[in-house]
Parts: structure tokens; sequence; C-alpha cells
């Protein structure tokens, strides 16, 4: 046997003594422990370790899909080794001592256990050790600052409340412990499925080995093989649950501060926003709406009529989102506290005595969000917001954060009700706001169940997709986090979480007009766009720095919502598929090995790419284009990748790229993504010998399109020699919009067309396509022949000679 090196008190899992096989599950047994191998899907296991004299498995909070097909194993017991063959990859565990490798069906390693140190526990402590292949690559690891890939780097999940932190800071809000790890563009995935204080030591310590370890519970990990990263996240997402289908407003722009209040004032920012025709959807109040602080209630003296300013607002349009924090203000006549008392909903100290902890309010007392009644209670008090209209809520401070003590939050050892089994809070901590936004989430479909909820929560662990957006805290108004920004969200996004953005313009600090719209520029392309700004900051509208750049602010906003038929397709695949709607590029182009640390350049979905500009003073953009061929969004200029360029970035544009052969839905200018129907819905198309794209549609608020009630339809694009065939497949679906028309417009097209005929029959040429139902143009300069017809939902070609 060889000697295992394991720091000093640390105790190694035991020598396999007995193997058993069976259909579910492969167990070791290990002397003190049990070693539990059970494949769940043909590129899935799950790896645990437990002590043989017993411990349950309570499940978890993480995972939302309990029962798999259990795929069939091979098994096989040469005395030394036992092996597990699946389909996609194998596991091959040798006895003595215990170590787990993963193997491709070739026999290649893909990811293997450190062989002196391999899995082990000290006291309550547990973990793993694993090989670090010299040129592999981590990412993923939830909310974290600091660049895309995390090799050389050691970090902690702790959810903690850490305001203007740094590149340096760890942890933050959220605890993710999911990663991926990365050779030659090959990938599998490691989730550590443990809620207690965790790290992950990614060759900080070690150039040899990694490691991922918990001050507590259990060794329990899943393993997934990929090779390709979009395998590792489609199955991690149906593994842990995927973002629901957000209501279509939630995509358009929001607008925050630390607060819009009394009332007159959020009147005057949406007044503003109409006046100035800069789109806008939403409008945050901070806590400052409320009595004192106390969650679900209204200051008297700020908001004398909620009810009449939500109703006015949303007649422009504006959907109002309020804050909610989990502390309930200890104070014997207001209502919720009572109940909650009364209930007995509150977390509880190790005496027994409810913990009462100071925030915002003062003295509070804190809901049990592991217990399933006091989350139900929870999800009951938003009643009355949602009666006065409030359309989404903002779920702050639930790391919980607590003021004034030195762990910054509740006691370790303070009580949580997991529905008759006591845990700890060390157990708990993790999971806290993501329970919290789970009530909130649950108690909004009761309240109305065909309204698609909103909810955006500060923290959270794996799975909280599943109820809530997220944003990155409280950043801070600076080119280094302005740039930061782009990393922390792809990395969100690789760990199961889509629906994120940081807060635009820095939320503490002064941005000057440049940094606002560079951030803005760039922002509109985030699933979450929202800006905010901390209580006392200067004014951080896009209004606030002049004319001029309010020009460009307003430009900007304009393209996300003309982009909206495509950002709301690609939310629809990142629902069902969990691949991240904003994306690294390494994991579109996961062969070229430059992709592989680019930071601050993104996919929007496959098709659409960009690359901010992260410095003052800045009128171009060094930046790198994959391999293959694409159109300049600006210019529409066709341009050969796989190379860096060095592309113009004046003051009003960032460097965007469209990869040719694509498709990209897109629409009119509205102020608002519920003003009019897209009318005409326009599929730009950037070819390569073809084109191909999707768009999908619904209601944009129920959950009808899970009837059947959506409309999908794909173009098909092919060119040979002079002749350009588009195909409009038939609408699946059974939503119809109203009549309208659509705009096909080809890029790239160098010449006049002869002849154009849809359905079979001959069109002719406009001058303008504004006043025809029926027609085509042609752009010489642009390169762009454009052509309309109605939006019918039988197939229909379109030919081009
Ligand atoms: O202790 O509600 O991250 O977005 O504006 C600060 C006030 C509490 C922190 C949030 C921030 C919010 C602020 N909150």
């Amino acid at each position: 046997m060889i000697a295992t090196k394991l720091p000093a008190g640390w105790k190694s899992i035991g020598d396999a003594q007995i193997v058993l096989n069976s259909d579910q599950q492969i167990v070791l047994n290990c002397g003190d422990s049990q070693l539990q191998v059970s494949p769940l899907a043909n590129d899935l296991v799950r790896i645990r370790v437990t002590p043989t004299s017993g411990s349950q498995d309570l499940g978890s909070w993480a995972v939302a899909k309990e029962r798999w097909d259990l795929p069939k194993h091979g098994f096989s017991d040469d005395g030394r080794n036992v092996t597990i063959d699946l389909k996609d990859f194998k596991i091959r565990i040798s006895k003595s001592p215990v170590r787990v490798t993963f193997l491709t069906p070739e026999g290649d390693i893909i990811n293997q256990d450190d062989s002196s140190k391999g899995m082990g526990w000290d006291g309550s402590e547990v973990r793993v050790w694993k090989t670090m292949p010299e040129n592999e690559l981590y990412y993923g690891f939830g909310e974290k600052t600091g660049m895309l890939d995390r090799r050389g780097l050691a970090m902690t999940d702790w959810n903690s409340d850490i305001p203007a932190y740094t590149p340096g800071t760890d942890p933050l809000y959220q605890s993710i412990p999911f990663f991926l790890g990365m050779q030659n563009g090959k990938f599998y995935g490691i989730f550590f499925d443990n809620t207690f204080r965790s790290s992950f030591d990614m060759g900080k310590e070690s150039q040899r080995y990694y490691s991922f370890g918990a001050e507590g519970g259990t060794i329990d990990y899943y393993f997934f093989y990929g090779p390709s990263p979009k395998k590792v996240l489609e199955r991690f997402t149906e593994l842990t649950g995927r973002m629901n289908l957000p209501p279509k407003w939630a995509l358009g722009y929001q607008q925050c501060r630390w607060s819009y209040s009394p009332e007159a004032k959020v009147r005057d920012i949406a007044e503003n926003f109409r006046k100035r025709n800069i789109p806008c959807d939403v409008i945050y109040l901070d806590i400052d709406y409320m009595d004192g602080y106390r969650c679900f209630t209204w200051s008297k003296e700020n908001f004398p009529n909620p009810q009449k300013m939500v109703s006015d607002l949303a007649h422009d349009g504006f959907k109002i989102v309020t804050i909610i924090d989990p502390g309930i203000k200890k104070d014997s006549t207001y209502w919720v506290y009572q109940e909650g008392a009364r209930g007995n909903h509150f977390v509880r100290k190790a005496d027994s005595a409810v913990f009462i902890g100071p925030v915002w309010p003062g003295d509070c007392a804190f809901p049990d969000f592991a217990n399933t009644d006091a989350r139900i209670w929870w999800g009951g008090l938003y009643k009355d917001l949602v009666k006065t209209g409030i359309k989404g809520f903002w779920n702050d401070m639930n790391e919980p954060s607590v003021f004034d003590v030195p762990s910054k939050t509740f006691p370790l050892d303070a009580r949580h009700n997991v529905d008759g089994e006591v845990e700890t809070h060390a157990e708990i901590h993790n999971v806290y706001g993501m329970e919290m936004a789970r009530g909130t989430y649950e108690g909004l479909l009761k309240l109305q169940p065909n309204e698609r909820p909103f909810v955006l929560t500060r923290a959270g662990y794996a799975g909280t997709q599943r109820y809530s957006a997220a944003w990155t805290g409280d950043n801070v108004s600076s080119w280094e986090h302005l740039a930061m920004a782009m990393p922390m969200c792809m990395n969100f996004g690789l760990s199961g979480q889509p629906f994120v953005g940081p807060d635009i313009g820095g939320f503490i600090g002064t941005p000057t007009g440049e940094m606002y719209t560079r951030w803005l520029e760039y922002g509109v392309f985030l699933p979450l766009c929202r800006s905010h700004s901390v209580k006392g900051s200067i004014n951080k509208e896009p209004w606030a720095f002049g004319e001029n750049f309010e020009a460009i602010n307003r430009k900007f906003i304009e393209l996300r919502y003309r982009l909206l038929p495509y950002l709301y397709t690609e939310f629809y695949k990142a629902s069902v598929t969990g691949v991240p709607i904003m994306r690294p590029l390494m994991l579109e182009f996961p062969e070229d090995k430059t992709t592989y640390r680019i930071d601050t350049q993104f996919m929007v979905g496959g098709d659409i790419l960009v690359s901010p500009v992260v410095e003052a003073g800045s009128t171009t953009r060094r930046m790198y284009l994959p391999a293959g061929n694409w159109y300049d969004f600006w210019t529409r200029e066709k341009i050969a990748g796989g190379k860096w360029i060095e592309a113009a970035a004046p003051i009003d544009r960032i460097p965007i790229f469209v990869r040719a052969g694509s498709v990209i839905p897109m629409q009119q200018v509205v102020q608002y993504s519920d003003q009019a129907p897209a009318d005409p819905l326009t599929f730009e198309i950037f070819p390569s010998d073809t084109a191909h794209g999707l768009c999908y549609e619904d209601d944009g608020i129920s959950f009808d399109y899970r009837k059947g009630m959506y409309r999908s339809v794909d173009v098909d694009v092919k060119i040979e020699g002079n002749v350009i065939s588009l195909e409009r497949s038939k609408a699946k679906g059974t939503f119809t919009p109203a009549a309208r028309s659509v705009v096909f417009a080809i890029n790239g097209v160098t010449r006049r067309p002869g002849s154009i005929s849809i359905r079979g029959v001959s069109i002719s040429e406009a001058k303008t396509l504004e006043e025809v139902k029926e027609g085509w143009i042609f752009d010489a300069s642009q390169k762009c022949l454009s052509i309309k017809t109605m939006d019918t939902p039988d197939a229909f070609s379109v030919s081009i000679k």
C-alpha cells in the first residue's frame, strides 16, 4: 500500500474489502466508511462516501431531479480494480488504496484522485484531492470575482455580504460548488453537493493536485463527462433544475436606485424615460418605500396611495419591483412579526430562544426558510403587494446578512427546523437565500398561478435558477469592475444560473459619463439589464451625464429592444437546455485555444459576439475573432476570423460581430416590451453559404406556452451561385400573433436581384418598405437585400434570382 500523505490529523478512506454491485449502485465497503457509486445517466455518476455506521441521505437542496432512468452499466472486478462501464465513460476504482479514476471509453484518463491523498476526513471536515494536469483549466464556481479561468486560485463558498468588493474578495453572496474542468477543449464537470462552508483549491497550494472539501457533511459529488461543455451544462441543469422562462418584460431595461422615494420621485423618473424616449420596463423600489423598513408595509408619508401610483405607472408601461429583506422587525404591534412568532416560523438559537439580530429595521427575527411551513407562510405575505399591482420582488440581505456581529450572520449553532429535523445554521447558511427565493417564487405562483413570477435574489446555492434571477451585489463604479462583471456573469452562467447581471454603472462610487455609457453599451447584452446605485450617490440614470451620453445610451437601450425577439428566443432555449445566454467564447469554440482565457468578450446566445470597451479614452478595441466568418454588426462588412483585430470603438460604438450563417430575429423600437407587438418581425440574415435561425414567441406572461400556446418558426437560407432560396418553416404551436409583416434582410448581397418570388408569386421592387405590404428593396452600399411580406403561419419560400 502507498503511504498516504494527508495533512496531519487527516484520516484517509480505508481499503475496499467488500464490493457489491447492483443495478442501482456499486458499493465498496472500506472499513469505517463506504464508497457508493451511483450511475445516473451514461455521462453522469454520483460518488458518495459515508460512515459504514450509516448516515441517511436526507436529500439535497440543489437536486431537482431525484428519479433517473438508470443506465445499464458494465461491471468487473479483477481483485485490484473495480471497473464500471457506462456508455460515455468508465469509472475505475483501485481497492488499495481506494482511488477513483474516470476514463474515456478508449481508456484515456479524464480525471483521477490524487494518488497520495485521495479522499479523507478530519473530525467533521471532508476533502477530495484530484490530480491536476498541467494544461487543465477550470471554470464556473458560481459567483466569483476575478477572471474566467480559475486555475491557481483557492476559493471559499460561504454566502457573504461584502459591499464594495474588490477583484480579490472571496467569498461573495452566492455559493455554487460546481465547476468545469477542461483539457484541450474536452470538458468534465464536478458538482460537490455540500452546503457547509466549503472550499476549492485549484492549484494554489500545489500545482500537482487540486482539492475540494467542506467543514461538515459528507463527500458527495457528481461527475459529468461531456466532452462538449454544453452537454455537461445540460446534464448539470437537468440535475439541479433550469431557469423558468421569465415574463418577457423582465428582459426589458430595468432602472433601480437606493431609493426612488417619495412617490413624486418615482413618477419623475418614469416621466423622464417616456419624455426622453428612452425605453424602460421596470422601476425598482428599494427599502425606503416601507414603513420603518417593515417588510410588506408602505411608508404612508412617502407612498400615500401605492395602488394609484402603481396603476398610473402601469398605464405608461412600467412594472414596479419592490425589495423584500428577510429581517422582520421585532415589534409586537407589527402583524408580520406577530404572525411569524405565533406560527413558530423564526430561526432559533441553540438555547431555543428566537434569534434576534439587527438589520435595517433594528432588531429583527428571521424566517426559517428551510422549513416548509415557514416558506408557505412567507409566500402568502406577498398577497397585498401583488394586489397592489407589484410585478416582481427583489430579495436582498439573504446570505443572511446581520449587522454588528463579527460573523455578519446567524450563530453557526442556530437551529433550523427542516420539517422536523433540526439542522444547524452551519449546514443551512448557504441555502438560506435560495430557500427565501423559493418561498417567494412558490408563494407568487400560488397567488397568481398563471403568471410567471419575477424574483431577483442576492444570495443563492446551486439550483437557485429554478426560482430567481441574480445580480452580483454591491460592485463599484470603476473600470476594473466594469471589466470584471463579464467573467463574473459568465462563470455564474456556467454554474447553472443564466439570468444574471451586475449593477450597471456600478453601485458604489461615481462613474464618469464615459464609464457609465461604456458599461451600458454592453449591459444591454446581458441577461439582466439593470442600472442601480447606492444611497447618496450621484444620479445614474441614462440621461444623467449630459446630452451626448444620453443619445448614445438611448441608442443602446433601443438596440436591446430591437433585439428582444432574439433575446427572448435565447432565454427560451436556456430554459430548456440550461446552456447560458451570456457565454464565454470557449463555450462556442471549445476547439480554439485562444478563446480559453478571454474574459472581456462574450457571446450572446450562439451568434452575437460583443467586445466591450473596458478602458477610459479608448477609441479602438483589440479583440479576438474566433475561426469562421463574421459580419460587423455596424458596417455589415464580412470579415474572416481566427485572428486578433483592432476594431473601431468610438464612444458611440462597441465592436459587435455576428456569426456568418446566422439569422437574428429583431423588431422595431418600442418604449417598453409590451407596448406593441413586433411588427414587422425582421429576420436579419448573415449568410455563409447557408444561414439558419429560429424565433420563439408566446404571450410573454402566462404559462400557456407549456400547453402549446407558443409560436416558433425556423428560417433557412441557401445560396447557390446567383440564386438565394429562403425557407420559412410552418409555425409550430398554437400562439397566433395579430396580423403583421415579416421582413427578411439578407446581408452580404452584392448583386441587385433580377427577380424575387414569394409563395411562387413574383413581387416587385419598392421605393421604401414602410409603404408596401409586399415588396423588396436593395441597398447596394449596405449590401443588404430586404424583402417584406405577410407573416403567415404556413410554410413558404422566397426565391431570389
Ligand atoms: O445594506 O437595500 O445589495 O442593492 O440597494 C445594504 C439597500 C442593503 C444591499 C443591496 C443593494 C441595496 C441595498 N442593500
